[in-house]
């Protein structure tokens, strides 16, 4: 577990100059906090380059990159796919339960109104492999 979460700090590169509410990098699935991509809320977002079967041992970052120590599991709200594939969510650890998916490109600021829904997804499948 903990040598998960460092590498998932390791792994989120970039400059902290970029609002990442306002961005997400090619190659990259972002996951938000709250509704909106956070607009007028607290900054907590993560980027993803792959799967990741249990989003309970990853921790939202801030505005500056930093860790908060706060649990993605159950608390995402919004979603921008840059993969350059598909990008399912789902409601279980392990790929399972209600899911919705996401075509390369897209932006879905209310997760409340997907299968998924708000506050649910605890895992992430991309289909790039
Ligand atoms: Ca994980
Ligand atoms: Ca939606
Ligand atoms: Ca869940």
């Amino acid at each position: 577990m903990a040598l998960a979460a460092a590498a998932a700090l390791v792994a989120v590169p970039g400059p902290a100059s970029a609002s990442p509410r306002a961005t997400c990098a090619a190659g990259r699935v972002c996951l938000y906090a709250s509704f909106d991509f956070n607009r007028g809320e607290e900054d907590r977002w993560h980027d993803f380059i792959g799967d990741d079967s249990d989003l309970s041992d990853n921790i939202w970052l801030d505005g500056d990159f930093a860790g908060t120590g706060q649990s993605m599991d159950d608390e995402a709200s919004s979603v921008r796919n840059r993969a350059g594939c598909t990008v399912t969510l789902w409601q279980y650890p392990g790929y399972t339960g209600a899911h919705s998916t996401f075509a390369d490109g897209a932006n879905d600021g209310f997760l409340a109104n997907n299968s998924v829904g708000n506050n649910r997804a605890s895992s992430l499948d991309i289909w790039c492999a």
